[in-house]
């Protein structure tokens, strides 16, 4: 499903509404200035860097957060329409037969990557690396913020024409349960968990890495998504913040540096990655040293998800 010469379209989403933080609209152009060209070129790719996406700031059609249920999504139309864009984004170039790579932006983006991937190649297999399971309805969310949510959009949990913004939504094929699999879980809150059972989705958390190691927990993945084109959408905060501390929502007890590296490279040898997003990488937070450190790992994963190897 990729052409050759393989192409990669590089696409910025500086979202910052689906999170209370600053900084992670800083992601994308720190990708960059730290090399991220370059070493794709090096590893064969010819790039389209498409520059960065235009973020309108929160909307007036934004529900107001009182009574409403989709008023309970913080900036619901601003992230629904830049889901959009995104989609129709990652549909082209997946269409095109490029690879499509998405820089983050928070992770509420995930719900236009993956939606636009779906749409050009339907049966894709999602790995979705995260210590969060971004599962949450807008009704069971407690803190409203949409970067926990975009799973919940994808597979229709919620009906997206009842949220202003989302009812391009309804265009693209949802995510079936069976297409998910989830590696890096260590924060899930109760009703997702719930959820999480209720449809059956399969999902590694970190004490499934610790038992079956990250060799075993790649090889039960490949084994459910076998044949699939697959997306990877690797949200930075499922490395140990020992290694990856600038994110918003720091959790300990995560995949170490290896176990990090280990996961791409086994979805880059099945040949099948067809792109993959790399959100929540947020240089407005902690000191220098520690946003160097955080985007050099999340330009280092890139690389290792995009063919560079050891021997
Ligand atoms: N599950 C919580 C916390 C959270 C989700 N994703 C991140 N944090 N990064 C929520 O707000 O939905
Ligand atoms: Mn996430
Ligand atoms: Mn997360």
């Amino acid at each position: 499903f990729l052409k050759s010469p393989k192409t990669c379209s590089v696409f910025g989403v500086p979202m910052v509404y689906g999170q209370p933080n600053h900084g992670t609209d800083y992601g994308p152009q720190m990708l960059r200035k730290f090399g991220l060209r370059g070493e794709l070129e090096e590893l064969g790719w010819t790039v389209r860097d498409n520059g960065d996406i235009a973020i309108d700031p929160p909307h007036e059609n934004d529900p107001k957060p009182d009574s409403l249920l989709s008023g309970k999504t913080k900036n619901c139309y601003n992230v629904g329409k830049v889901c959009q864009a995104v989609h129709e984004l990652t549909f082209y170039a997946a269409s095109e037969g490029n690879f499509a790579l998405t820089l983050g932006g928070d992770h509420s983006i995930g719900a236009g990557t993956v939606a636009g991937i779906l749409k050009a190649r339907p049966n894709t297999g999602v790995i979705w690396v995260d210590a969060h399971a971004d599962i949450n309805t807008p009704e069971l969310s407690t803190s409203g913020n949409m970067h926990g949510m975009p799973v919940a959009f994808l597979t229709r949990l919620v009906e997206p024409t009842l949220f202003p913004g989302w009812d391009w939504l309804e265009s693209t094929p949802p995510l079936h349960p069976a297409q998910l699999v989830y590696i890096g879980l260590r924060d899930v809150d109760p009703a997702e968990r719930k959820i999480l059972k209720d449809l059956g989705i399969t999902c590694f958390t970190m004490q499934h890495v610790d038992r079956y190691g990250i060799a075993g927990v790649m090889e039960r993945t490949f084994d459910q998504l076998y044949g699939r084109p697959l997306h990877c959408s690797y949200d930075i905060d499922a490395v140990d913040p020992l290694h990856a501390p600038s994110t918003g929502t720091a959790v300990r007890g995560g995949l170490t540096f290896r176990e990090a590296h280990y996961l791409v490279e086994a979805v880059s040898g099945t040949g099948q990655l067809g792109s993959l997003d790399m959100v929540e990488v947020n240089p407005g937070l902690g000191s220098e040293s520690e946003n160097k450190e955080t985007v050099e790992m999340a330009l280092a994963l890139i690389d290792s998800a995009m063919g560079s190897r050891i021997l």
